[in-house]
């Protein structure tokens, strides 16, 4: 059974100390998920966060939930089967743009057309962080690192247009240079019943480009409210989907107003129906003997 009580952003914090680089974006975002959760009211023993491997999917160890800090790239499979398997616990995923969009890349669309009632958030960094900066996929044309000297010849992932275009219903972006922006998208996405994503522009302090960082977040981020957009407006999504890289919207993108049921609701329903027609224990065990 889930209960609601009185919670505050502190009850979520565990005794764990970040070993963040300091001025890392990914303290902007635990501290926002802190104040979801809180104002969602759900107790920690009723939530279930996974992340994969990378310097932000440390971030489960951060919060006083179950955290399963898991392996690079499998944060979304893990998290589907914990909310498959006891579909009462508030689900959340979360890594980074190379776990989410490199090596597991092909996870996302299934876990978006089998729409489970979870919360994914990338932090997006355009970068390897961990891995001391290699580039990612999310990584601009052009961009130097230490493994591409000369400059990236790829064109990047566009995470949004990316999840738009598998049907995710709810798609929004962030920044920790707006914190209770942040919060606020974070909290609707849990509420969100169904696959939701945010995609998070998390500064990476040590190996990020200047205009990733979260002084500059401030002076280019564009709210979607501020510009007059419509969530349920899926062609304008698309259209503003594009300019990722660009510009920096923040808030939601696109809110599905009539959201397919979820996998985790169906399948509840569908073992309940065969539950219905099933022999009693006692009688099948006749039946072998019988046999
Ligand atoms: C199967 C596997 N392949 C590669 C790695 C090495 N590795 C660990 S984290 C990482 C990339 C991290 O980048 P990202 O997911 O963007 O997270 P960030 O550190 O930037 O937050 C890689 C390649 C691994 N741990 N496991
Ligand atoms: S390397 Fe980058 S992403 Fe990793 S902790 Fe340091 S600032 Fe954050
Ligand atoms: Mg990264």
């Amino acid at each position: 059974m889930t209960s609601l009580c009185t919670l505050t952003a502190k009850d979520f914090k565990s005794d764990l100390k970040p070993i963040w680089c300091p001025g890392c974006g990914d303290f902007g975002v635990v501290q926002a998920i802190y104040r979801a959760l809180a104002a969602i009211g759900r107790p920690p023993h009723q939530i279930a966060f996974v992340s994969g491997i990378g310097c932000s999917s440390r971030i489960p160890g951060y919060t006083t939930a179950y955290g399963f800090n898991s392996v690079h790239g499998r944060a979304l499979p893990i998290a589907q089967g914990i909310k498959i398997a006891n579909p009462e616990l508030l689900v959340l995923a979360a890594g980074g743009d190379g776990d989410g969009f490199s090596i597991g890349g092909g996870h996302v669309p299934h876990a978006i057309r089998r729409n489970v009632d979870l919360a994914y958030i990338v932090m997006d960094n355009q970068i390897y962080g961990l891995t001391k900066g290699q580039l990612s996929p999310t990584s601009p044309r052009g961009l130097r690192t230490v493994s591409s000297a000369f400059g990236s010849l790829e064109n990047p992932v566009n995470p949004l247009s990316y999840v738009l275009a598998y049907g995710a219903p709810f798609v929004a972006q962030g920044t920790p240079a707006d914190l209770p922006a942040l919060a606020a998208v974070i909290e609707q996405a849990i509420r969100y019943p169904g696959f939701a994503f945010v995609n998070v522009q998390s500064p990476c302090v040590t190996y990020g480009e200047e205009e990733q960082q979260i002084k500059a977040h401030k002076a280019r981020m564009k709210p979607l409210e501020s510009l007059g957009h419509d969530p349920s407006d899926l062609v304008n999504a698309f259209r503003l989907a594009q300019d990722y890289g660009t510009e920096l919207y923040t808030g939601v993108l696109y809110r599905n107003p009539d959201p397919s049921p979820t996998l985790d609701s169906l399948m509840r329903e569908r073992q309940q129906k065969m539950s219905e027609g099933a022999l009693p224990r006692e009688r099948i065990l006749e039946l072998f003997a019988q046999s």
